[in-house]
């Protein structure tokens, strides 16, 4: 078996997604997603111009030596645009040997571990009224567990707010140039604790409460942070300081039982090794699609397992039905499963992409069909063109840049 073709798609239904295409000449095709938010043309030139060509003529069933022959053969390891083009084709392997073997991927791993996926929703509100409610409503849905963001008084802006051209839905990349946001920690830290007290107030402590920082506090203030919300029994406080200083999470650790979680800017298991050996974190939130596919998350992961972290995967919009689908299988049968994120996707989505997996008492199943079980309509992507869109910025009060 041969590959023939590699083509990246770039389509915009609902937002911008890069889709990666390997066909065979047994006329098996496989998907991969390639999308690196506010940076997709990197990756789709990356595929385009230097992955395309090593591809034809191998073996796609040689998943494990195209993977080493990508990572190893660039001579520059890791780094976003890279990973996200290796997990593309690696996922699109997987998918053509599912179909191959007419089993879906998680069969390929071993097999399931558990009967479903449980995935936290996303409730936000600009008000703590308007936050109950929507806690409300995913409660009401079967969700088991819920992230919750409201406005902190005081911002203009906060992180995770829904309320722009798409409604509740949350979608932060939504400039042609990044938005700017102004950040005081002072505010954020000191509303905090009354929200979450407010939630289980009124819900009680029988579902998984979740909330993302989103990289803004120093290691200090998140160890106050974690200390402060001990109360509310927090499934986790994610990404509580900008993690690329692995070592800072010691200090965070020595202050809370507060769960900590990280990485969904992660691309390597290089990234997490200390997070995780050092049992700095309870959760590690590597995803599928940045950070090089089934074949290294399944390394971190297993890594993980051996130093009792638990898996919680990036979910975003951003990544795509694709990479959602390819997790679903990834998460159902590894053995440390924690949770998985699910933020959806926006209209007109599911004009292009096809979609097997489904939802029941907050559980995902990724669903039989061979393979990761999505198929690309590539007539509809063609009427949804590329939109150029960043993710916004921050600055403190005085004009100095903060993390987002
Ligand atoms: C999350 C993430 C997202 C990111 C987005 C960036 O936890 O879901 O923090 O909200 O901001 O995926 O591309
Ligand atoms: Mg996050």
């Amino acid at each position: 078996m041969r590959i023939t073709d590699v083509k990246v798609i770039v389509t915009a239904p609902g937002r911008n997604y890069v889709t990666l295409k390997i066909s065979t000449d047994e006329g098996v095709v496989g998907w991969g997603d390639a999308t690196l938010n506010g940076r997709e043309l990197s990756v789709a030139s990356y595929l385009t111009e230097h992955v395309a060509p090593l591809l034809v003529g191998r073996d796609p069933q040689r998943i494990e030596d195209i993977w080493q022959y990508l990572y190893r053969g660039a001579y520059w390891r890791r780094g976003p645009v890279t990973m996200t083009a290796i997990a593309a084709v690696d996922v699109a392997l997987w998918d053509i040997k599912g179909k191959i073997a007419g089993l879906p991927v998680y069969q390929l791993l071993g097999g399931a571990s558990r009967d479903g996926v449980m995935v936290y929703g996303h409730a936000n509100g600009e008000t703590v009224d308007d936050l109950l409610a929507d806690v409300g409503r995913f409660l009401d849905l079967g969700y088991r567990a819920v992230r919750v963001q409201a406005a902190v008084p005081g911002l203009e802006k906060t992180y995770g707010m829904g309320g722009n051209s798409h409604g509740r839905t949350y979608e932060p990349a939504d400039g042609d140039l990044p938005a700017e946001h102004a950040w005081e920690t002072g505010p954020y830290l000191d509303f905090l604790p009354g929200l979450m007290a407010a939630v289980r107030e009124r819900y009680g402590y029988g579902f998984h409460l979740l909330h993302d920082v989103h990289h803004r506090l120093t290691p200090i203030e998140a160890a106050r942070l974690g200390k402060s919300l001990e109360p509310y029994r927090m499934f986790w406080i994610e990404d509580a300081t900008p993690a690329e200083d692995q070592q800072a999470f010691r200090l965070i650790r020595q202050h809370t039982t507060t769960p900590l979680a990280v990485g969904e800017v992660f691309n390597s298991i290089w990234d997490c090794q200390q997070l995780i050996s050092e049992r700095l974190i309870d959760y590690i939130r590597t995803s599928v699609s940045h950070a090089g596919g089934i074949t290294h998350l399944r390394r971190i992961f297993d890594h993980a397992h051996l130093h009792g972290v638990r898996t919680g995967s990036h979910g975003a919009g951003d990544l795509s039905p694709v990479s959602f689908a390819a997790a679903l299988h990834v998460d159902l049968a590894v053995p440390n499963f924690g949770i998985q994120e699910y933020m959806g996707h926006l209209d007109p989505w599911q004009e292009v992409f096809k979609v097997g997996y489904t939802f029941e008492n907050g559980l995902f199943h990724p669903g039989d069909a061979p393979g990761i079980g999505v198929d690309v309509d590539e007539e509809a992507a063609a009427r949804y063109p590329y939109q150029r869109r960043y993710l916004p910025v921050n600055r403190l009060r005085d004009g100095s840049m903060h993390d987002w």
